[in-house]
């Protein structure tokens, strides 16, 4: 994918206020801290086009980025951070239940697994709506620079446990070392219905 541009359009928290613009769009979503934000920064080569934060939690909207102003990336808030006050913490199973029964440009969802956790239920919820909704699902393990290789397997298991899923089903990535972005970028721009004159390989 050769990036031409990447622009924050807005933040949003219910469909009132999402941007009108239809383009096809791609959501990122996990538990907070898993490393979304982190992802989308390697995916478009930009250090910081979205906030990253060692501080879980920081994003609590859903935020919209418009890249070669051809399709869209969602920046899903986190879920799961102990200190996020309860009220907030309530406001995210809707907002990301909203966002995903009604957007209708929305072609698939990347969720992220850090390789050192083991799933929990909010990240099986997500997992359950997506099916409800029929949304396409690219489950990607992150963080894979923080475990060594030999141990990766068995780091993986709970996880392929947990949410049923094969491992084939996922894509390894790890945002410092950068493996995984050109398999995750295949995946979303197959959702997104881009041709290879859209998509073309960069150098
Ligand atoms: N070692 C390593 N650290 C990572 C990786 N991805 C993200 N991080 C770090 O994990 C922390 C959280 O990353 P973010 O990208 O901000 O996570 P997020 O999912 O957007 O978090 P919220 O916005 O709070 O929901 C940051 O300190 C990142 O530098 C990775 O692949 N490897
Ligand atoms: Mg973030």
């Amino acid at each position: 994918m050769n990036i031409k541009s990447a622009v924050f359009v807005k933040s949003s928290t219910k469909p009132s206020n999402y941007p009108e613009d239809l383009l096809t769009e791609v959501a990122f979503a996990g538990r907070s801290n898993v490393g979304k934000s982190s992802l989308i920064n390697v995916l478009v080569q930009r250090k910081a086009l979205v906030r990253t934060s060692s501080t879980p939690g920081r994003t609590q909207l859903l935020n919209f980025f418009r890249i070669n102003d051809n399709f869209s990336l969602v920046d899903l808030p986190g879920y799961g951070f102990a200190k996020v006050p309860l009220a907030v913490k309530k406001q995210w199973g809707p907002m990301i239940r909203t966002y995903l029964e009604t957007r209708a440009n929305l072609r698939a969802v990347v969720v992220l697994f850090d390789i050192r956790r083991v799933p929990r239920d909010e990240d099986l919820q997500l997992l359950d709506w997506l099916e409800e909704f029929e949304i396409p699902t690219i489950p990607v393990i992150t963080k894979v620079d923080k475990v060594s290789k030999n141990r990766r397997k068995g780091q993986i298991s709970p996880i392929l446990e947990a949410t049923g899923l094969p491992l084939e089903a996922f894509s390894l990535f790890s945002a410092l070392s950068r493996e995984g972005r050109d398999d995750i970028w295949e995946r979303v721009e197959t959702a997104l219905g881009l041709g290879a004159e859209d998509a073309t390989e960069q150098a």
